[in-house]
């Protein structure tokens, strides 16, 4: 059923996978997320415990008519610190899927380099994403049991190919802010106990920034 909405992908390494699954779950365009491994090399199967030389990685399906490769360039310097070395696992990465991306991309880092930072981040063409593990899917909204029971989500497929997972994921930890929700629930066929459960979450997290 969002068939009908056209899609694009984008996918982006920026540590921890769980606080960009969130921070972009709710953000307006998002359609779905998935948290993987990337970047590594091929022929090699990556794990959680045997992630290789793969970095863990966020891609996203998007709406380009509701929020554009540059704004979803700008989340991702805004969200991490592409200056501090950290073991591959955790590198920043910018693996683009097109021409276009891979042209806007080289902008801003190049913006960025120009204000005299020491960035580390790589721009590497998308190659093969691997699923994380279904535990690592939608890590905040696994969180509350009860809520992914009545919303019918129960395996990591589900999880993945959910709409309503992806902005909830983002909900459950305050991401969004209230206003977008209360606009937004509707949409998402919650029913009044849901939309009460989640209220009350978004309330109490908003601002909080997000941690893994
Ligand atoms: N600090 C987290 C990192 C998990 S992330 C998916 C942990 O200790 O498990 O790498």
């Amino acid at each position: 059923h969002y068939l009908n909405i056209p899609s694009e992908k984008a996918t982006f390494s920026m540590g921890c996978f769980w606080a960009p699954d969130s921070l972009f779950g709710s953000t307006p365009g998002i359609i779905t997320t998935r948290v993987g491994y990337a970047g590594g090399s091929e022929g090699f199967i990556p794990t959680y415990r045997n992630i290789g030389d793969y970095t863990e990685a966020i891609q996203l399906q998007y709406d380009p008519n509701t929020v554009t490769y540059l704004e979803l360039l700008k989340m991702f310097w805004d969200h991490h610190d592409p200056t501090a070395k950290f073991k591959k696992q955790y590198s920043s990465f910018i693996y683009y899927h097109n021409d276009q991306q891979k042209a806007e991309a080289e902008q801003t880092l190049n913006e960025k380099k120009a204000k005299g930072l020491d960035i580390l981040t790589k721009i590497e063409p998308a190659g093969q994403f691997f699923n994380a593990e279904d535990y690592h899917q939608k890590y905040r909204l696994q969180q509350h049991k009860n809520l992914c029971n009545d919303l019918g989500l129960k395996t990591g497929e589900d999880l993945i190919n959910s709409h309503v997972a992806a902005r909830l994921n983002g909900y459950v930890v305050g991401q969004g802010g209230i206003d977008q929700f209360d606009s937004e629930a509707s949409k998402l066929r919650l029913d009044e106990a849901a939309i009460k459960y989640i209220r009350q979450l978004v309330i109490k997290y908003e601002g909080q920034g997000l941690h893994c």
